[in-house]
């Protein structure tokens, strides 16, 4: 078996995903406990594979080694939480934030601000705590939070990116982008029909 790039901290990786998925099953219960809906449909995690982690690091320039795995780029731990509205993922982003010891280290959103391919998410990196031994480690976990429209959307078009040689690309990209428009007036379409539904 190849030798991961985390070497032995492979397993503070696993565990800032257990710490986090652990503190977003309580955000969930609490919610439902107050009468309010579950603002967040599946949860999903990664460790980024090493491959992945070498092509993002040669990509960014920077040195391959375990340290910068870690520190230079910020998802080697990776979590998606997957909402049915707009509304949940901004109530899932609140309620992520008011959490007292974890560290919002960056932020970025793409649902108000989409990427020019048409790509919406919502990106939050977070420094979480993780026992080690007898040492208090922060470490960085990547969260993304989106729809499961825009979900759908995004991992069509995660296929294209590691396609080669692929031919009518230009009409790819073009209707993938329209596709991105379609579903982002349907996201606004549901939750104003949600909206009205609730204030009956
Ligand atoms: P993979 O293969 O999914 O692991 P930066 O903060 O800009 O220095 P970074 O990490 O590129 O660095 O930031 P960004 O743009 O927030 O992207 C982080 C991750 O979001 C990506 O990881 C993708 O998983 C996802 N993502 C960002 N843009 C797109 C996009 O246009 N389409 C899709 N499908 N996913 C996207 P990786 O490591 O690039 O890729």
């Amino acid at each position: 078996m190849e030798e991961s790039i985390y070497g032995d901290s492979k397993v503070l990786i696993e565990m800032s995903i257990k710490e986090l998925l652990y503190r977003i099953n309580d955000i969930r219960k609490s919610q439902i406990s107050t009468g309010k809906n579950d603002p967040v449909q599946y949860a999903i995690s990664r460790v980024k594979t090493s491959k992945s982690m070498t092509g993002k690091l040669e990509r960014k320039g920077i040195k391959v080694s375990k340290e910068n795995a870690l520190n230079k780029v910020y998802d080697a731990a990776g979590i998606r939480l997957i909402c049915p509205y707009i509304s949940d993922v901004y109530t899932v982003v609140e309620l992520i934030k008011k959490q007292k010891d974890l560290i919002i280290f960056k932020e970025k959103d793409y649902i108000k601000f989409p990427k020019e391919n048409g790509y919406r998410s919502y990106h939050l990196i977070v420094k979480v705590p993780v026992n080690n031994q007898n040492e208090l480690k922060m470490m960085y976990v990547e969260i993304q939070i989106r729809t499961i429209a825009e979900d759908c959307w995004a991992s069509l078009e995660h296929e294209l990116k590691y396609k080669k040689n692929i031919s009518n690309s230009e009409i790819i990209i073009e209707e993938l982008k329209n596709c991105a428009d379609n579903i982002a007036t349907v996201d606004i379409n549901m939750q104003s029909i949600k909206d009205m539904i609730n204030q009956n």
